[in-house]
């Protein structure tokens, strides 16, 4: 019986003394169980976020004020206006220009390149930094070849719907706007 005793006795205080180095082990580390994401940093048991995220675990993108695009950048478009090349009358490639509208306000009409090659990646020229407050309603990029009336209108080379911003993209610092036929790249930052 004293055996017995003895032995439950024992158990009991490593038991105790599990316990003990355990809540030492937490205290020691308060951030030994916390996870922050999106390169969060724990402090004291808490993530701190980064800009632009929220959340306990930094998890949640916040919404912009703004998003501001400062470069329109074209890299892809197609060579030929059907059969024909652009400026058929020259015999030349497009001469290129882009135009971003929002709904019906012009947001951005950049300057033109000249006698562009397809394939050639062009910075479209004349872009100052503009803002876009409305993040909810879709973007339109248009491209064009520049001609001179009356001996030719400009000529349409296609457009592309897009959204500026989405809740889970990471804040894109180069945003790509592709259709398969046109593709631009915009240098965009985030203000909060
Ligand atoms: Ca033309
Ligand atoms: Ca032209």
């Amino acid at each position: 019986m004293k055996k017995i005793l003895i032995i439950a006795l024992a158990s009991f205080s490593v038991f105790v003394s599990n316990g003990c180095k355990k809540k030492k082990a937490e205290q020691a580390d308060p951030c030994a169980n916390t996870v922050c994401l999106n390169g969060g940093t724990c402090v004291d048991g808490s993530c701190s976020c980064p800009t632009g995220y929220s959340g306990a675990d930094c998890g949640t993108q916040r919404t912009p004020v703004k998003v501001t695009i400062s470069a329109i950048k074209i890299t892809k478009f197609p060579a030929m206006d059907g059969t024909s090349t652009w400026d058929p009358i020259t015999n030349t490639n497009p001469d290129l220009l882009a135009v971003v509208k929002q709904g019906s306000n012009t947001l951005i009409t950049t300057g033109s390149v000249n006698n562009i090659s397809a394939g050639a990646v062009t910075i479209l020229p004349g872009v100052s930094s503009t803002d876009v407050m409305d993040l909810v309603t879709q973007l339109n990029i248009e491209l064009w070849d520049e001609d001179t009336p009356p001996v030719d209108a400009n000529d349409s080379m296609g457009s592309i719907n897009f959204s500026i911003y989405n809740s889970t993209n990471h804040f894109p610092t180069t945003l790509v706007v592709d259709n398969g036929t046109l593709t631009f790249e915009l240098t965009l930052s985030y203000t909060y």
